[in-house]
């Protein structure tokens, strides 16, 4: 039994609630919750890929080796799963999305991304909320590589959105001319999935 930690807990709850970062319906967790759908990825350096495809100019191929040569940005953001849980000041780094986005050069008519992981896990997002300064594929997580539990070696990290927008184990993204609902998005989830609005389900 723990007679403290939720005083804490509630108590950094309030303060975030007061500062106008809780969204509705969502509670603090101190903790970090694993939640996703099917098992943990093995991860091998030699073989990993990274791909885009679609409306692209450049299709790009990276390896592993290749993908941790490129520019890092360090990102702090919140978190927030559409099973109520938030959790806050999460501390990011990785490649900026905006860096793939330069390298791949999106045709005009690319309007939405769907973004393909390991075991066929997708996600949608439109291409204009990528582009936010704090959206980054992330290796290290708090100052430590990413746990494959957590999606490593690699993760999307959307902070605007629920968190099933965060794609773990991201291995490509597909420039698209119009939206498309990913795998939860399929399932009964919002297409956009905004925390602030409350977009839980496709009936919201
Ligand atoms: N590939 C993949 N990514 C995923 C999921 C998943 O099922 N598969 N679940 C999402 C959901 S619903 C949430 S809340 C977050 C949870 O991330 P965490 O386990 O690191 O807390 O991952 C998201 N990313
Ligand atoms: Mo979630």
């Amino acid at each position: 039994m723990n007679l403290f930690g939720d005083n804490e807990r509630k108590a950094l709850e309030q303060k975030m609630k007061e500062e106008g970062r809780l969204p509705p319906g969502q509670s603090l967790t101190l903790k970090w919750p694993v939640l996703h759908y099917g098992d943990v990825p093995d991860f091998n350096p030699a073989t990993w890929n990274f791909r885009t495809a679609g409306l692209v100019e450049r299709p790009i191929h990276l390896s592993w080796e290749e993908f941790l040569n490129l520019p890092r940005v360090q990102v702090t953001a919140d978190f927030h799963c559409v099973t109520r849980w938030s959790r806050f000041d999460n501390h990011w780094e990785g490649v900026a999305f905006r860096t793939i986005y330069e390298m791949t050069k999106p045709k005009p008519e690319a309007t939405h991304v769907m973004i393909h992981c390991e075991e066929g896990y997708t996600t949608n997002v439109p291409l204009a909320d990528l582009l936010e300064e704090n959206v980054l594929f992330a290796f290290k997580h708090d100052g430590e590589p990413l746990p494959p539990e957590h999606g490593g070696p690699l993760r999307l990290v959307v902070p605007k959105l629920y968190a099933w927008k965060s794609a773990k184990w991201v291995r490509g993204l597909e420039f698209m001319p119009h939206d498309r609902p990913g795998f939860w998005e399929q399932n009964g989830y919002h297409i956009y999935g905004d925390p602030w609005k409350e977009q839980r389900f496709d009936t919201d």
